[in-house]
């Protein structure tokens, strides 16, 4: 082909795309600041919890109310590596380990992603949550959204028990409630 027909096909693809619409180049996505997950179980524990992250960078604020717990305990309460419920609680996998580490409290250098360690119950089995943690985030590698929080039936030993199961789960026991972690705008 010759090279003036070969422009003027160039020039006619660019005035008549075969697309009437052209999206606009994708530009990074804002950082997202807040999160909420419902939690919900097969018994009687239930409740919300905010998760909040400001510029989308450093610690995260966890607040928040669960209730239907035993009452004056200290119950488990971590992200879970999958936001999916399709099969209650039991479908949300392991804790949210994306370093391969093992479990560990919030406070170790070893633990994983997830540990969040266990929430206080008052007399009534209630847990009002209000604390920090600067291992997980909303935003990057360690982005806990679209994961899940579950709070289990038993208290986590943080990875200072003597069976094989201290360094996974903690030995926290049944699945009481989860949900899974949703932006808010
Ligand atoms: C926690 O949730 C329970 C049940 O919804 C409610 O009765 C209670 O007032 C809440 N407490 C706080 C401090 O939000
Ligand atoms: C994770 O760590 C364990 C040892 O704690 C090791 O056996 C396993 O191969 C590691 N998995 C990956 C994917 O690195
Ligand atoms: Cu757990
Ligand atoms: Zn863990």
């Amino acid at each position: 082909m010759q090279l003036s027909t070969f422009f003027a096909l160039l020039v006619a693809s660019v005035a008549m795309p075969a697309h009437a619409t052209f999206w606009p180049v994708p530009v990074a996505p804002p950082a997202i600041t807040k999160a909420v997950v419902v939690l919900r179980g097969t018994g009687t524990a239930s409740g919300i919890v905010y998760f909040d992250q400001k510029a989308g960078r450093g610690p995260v604020k966890i607040t928040g109310n669960l209730t239907g717990l035993d009452a004056s305990a200290l119950r488990g309460f971590h992200v879970h590596a999958a936001g999916d419920t399709t099969n209650g609680c039991a479908s949300a996998g392991p804790h949210f380990n994306p370093y391969n580490k093992t479990h560990g409290a919030p406070t170790s250098k070893t633990r994983h992603v997830g540990d969040l360690g266990n929430v206080q119950t008052d007399a009534a089995g209630v847990a009002l949550l209000d604390f920090e943690d600067s291992v997980i985030s909303l935003n990057g590698p360690t982005s806990i959204i679209g994961r899940a929080v579950v709070v289990h039936a038993g208290t986590d030993d943080l990875g200072q028990g003597t069976n094989a199961d201290t360094m996974t789960t903690g030995n926290a026991g049944a699945r009481a409630a989860c949900g899974v972690i949703a932006i808010v705008q």
